[in-house]
């Protein structure tokens, strides 16, 4: 998707802090943290969103909470951390590039707001 803020990321078009990358995977900083460790875990293929997802992108959505689970390891953080998907904009989504996010480092509380 040319125009997509997290296609035109994982191209090296737009800056972004990466943390990881893989041939199916790209983690990098949320540019608005909200935790001391807010990255965004996002597949390579432009998928809209959870609820636009089709059968075939099973693996890589779970595939994408391991890579959550490893970053959580590599920084300390499997004492609690959340993962996310905001799905729709009454959930707050705003770019529809699928993307979940690995929240950690503070206590979180439920629910979520
Ligand atoms: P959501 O609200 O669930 O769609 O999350 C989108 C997140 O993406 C939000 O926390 C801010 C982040 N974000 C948006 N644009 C950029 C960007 O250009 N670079 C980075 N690093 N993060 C972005």
């Amino acid at each position: 998707m040319p125009d997509c803020i997290f296609c035109r990321i994982i191209r090296g078009e737009a800056p972004a802090k990466k943390v990881y990358e893989d041939e199916r995977a790209f983690v990098f900083e949320d540019i608005n943290p909200q935790a001391p460790t807010h990255v965004l875990i996002i597949p390579r293929k432009h998928i809209v969103g959870m609820k636009e997802a089709q059968p075939e992108d099973a693996e890589i959505i779970g595939y994408l909470h391991l890579v959550a689970a490893q970053i959580a390891r590599e920084r300390g953080i499997e004492d609690g951390y959340r993962t996310v998907f905001n799905v729709g904009p009454r959930a707050g989504q705003s770019v529809f590039h699928l993307h979940l996010h690995l929240l950690g480092g503070r206590s979180l509380r439920w629910p979520p707001g």
